[in-house]
């Protein structure tokens, strides 16, 4: 293949191809090197189709078709170039593939736009690496600050700022841009909603809002054998009865409420020790702050409950927390008025995956669509999207863009 893509499935394959992996998934955390790989080689493809090209401070990367007009505000469209460990080829590459080839055909088929277009490749938006997420949309949007990443260290003990000064970034201050008049994302849908309506465009409403904890349960390690039930301070035991609870207190609410417990460490681990050291996570969202919030504190309370009564010690850290976010209503129509008039059905929905969309939406009108996810399946090497749906989004952003871009 030629060093860069010609269309939206070779794109697809070759962006897979940096952090692939020989069982299909894709690995490419923060400031490793299949990132930085990866964010050089979009930085060469975005030169070569003409876009003039720049990092932020911290590695976010940018493609700009600039307007004639030099007051001109941006809108801004693309996704996240990071990816869960193993994930799939599609989440957040394709927003940012979908802008390259969107700023592409509009330059050739209208020219420069009366309205800055750019694309951007977050640098960081799932928190697979370090438990901090939405790091490149955080600091575009003045949300987070260099402050956060303070005392962060990944599972290897690397601290944030050593691995992302050794990357390049993270040298200078931060400057907020003020350009930003609109921000638009692509995404995969990562959920089974579009399939089982049988729509090719999920125009989204409003994004969930998450909270995720870190749980630590900490009791005394001893002989299996020799201890008897009723003297033991088993970490383990404490933790399978708070994960039990959590499974069972969130049947209580409505169905829009989802939690679960993606990781668990046990220390030391070994089969005939009783566990003195639990560690777990909990990740839990809803559209609405009160239910999340009632549903969290409920949890947090159930937890040091089964810690106290089994004489242990719990922790309940939340270490990360976005806001539900609504999406913009006017962007919404237009998306609406283009599936109409070129006959591409669509559905409203709301997205149960958090999103850089998400703190946009605090700062400038910002919306997000979606295209089916085969069998609803994401953040998995199975992650698939036909090339038909991947065409059909592309050609309604480039539809917005010359509405929202181009004067007529
Ligand atoms: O976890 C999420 O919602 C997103 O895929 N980062
Ligand atoms: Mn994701
Ligand atoms: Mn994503």
């Amino acid at each position: 293949m030629a060093q860069f893509p010609t269309n939206l499935n070779e794109a697809i394959e070759w962006l897979a191809s940096f952090g692939g992996e020989p069982e299909g998934g894709v690995t490419r955390t923060l400031y490793s090197q299949p990132w930085k790989e990866a964010q050089q080689a979009l930085k060469g493809w975005m030169e070569e189709v003409g876009l003039l090209t720049y990092y932020d401070a911290i590695g976010n990367l940018f493609g700009r078709l600039p307007s004639p007009n030099l007051n001109a505000p941006t809108i801004l469209i693309g996704s996240h170039v990071d990816t869960v460990k193993s994930g799939g080829k599609y989440d957040g590459a394709y927003g940012i593939i979908a802008g390259v080839l969107a700023l592409l055909h509009l330059k050739k088929q209208y020219g420069e736009p009366s309205i800055n277009l750019e694309v951007v490749s977050f640098c960081e938006e799932e928190g697979s690496r370090f438990p901090v997420a939405l790091w490149g949309s955080g600091m575009m949007t003045g949300i987070y600050s260099y402050k956060d990443i303070n005392n962060i260290k990944d599972s290897e003990g690397i601290s944030f700022e050593t691995a992302m000064m050794a990357a390049g970034f993270g040298l200078t201050e931060y400057r907020v841009r003020k350009d930003i008049q609109t921000f638009i994302e692509l995404h995969i849908e990562q959920g089974p909603t579009l399939e089982k309506v049988e729509k090719s465009i999920g125009i989204v409403k409003a994004i969930v809002g998450q909270k995720r904890f870190r749980v630590t349960v900490s009791g005394e390690s001893n002989h299996v054998g020799t201890t008897s039930m009723k003297w033991r301070q088993d970490a383990l035991h404490g933790a399978v009865n708070m994960i039990h609870d959590l499974y069972e207190s969130v049947k209580e609410y409505d169905e829009d409420l989802v939690t679960s417990v993606g990781q668990l460490f046990v220390e030391p681990n070994v089969p005939n020790v009783i566990p003195n050291h639990v560690q777990f996570t909990v990740d839990a969202r809803h559209p609405k702050e009160s239910v999340l919030h009632s549903f969290c504190q409920r949890f947090t309370e159930q937890f040091h409950d089964h810690a106290q009564k089994m004489n242990l010690d719990s922790q309940v850290e939340m270490w990360h927390e976005v806001q539900p976010a609504q999406m913009d209503h006017s962007l919404n129509e237009i998306i609406q008025s283009i599936c109409t008039s070129n006959s591409i059905t669509f559905h409203r929905m709301n997205s149960g995956a958090g999103h850089d969309a998400q703190l946009f939406a605090r700062i400038c009108p910002t919306t997000i669509l979606f295209v089916p996810s085969q069998g609803g399946i994401s953040h998995s090497p199975l992650e698939y999207t036909s090339t038909q749906d991947l065409e059909k989004g592309l050609e309604v952003l480039i539809q917005l863009l010359h509405q929202l871009a181009y004067n007529h």
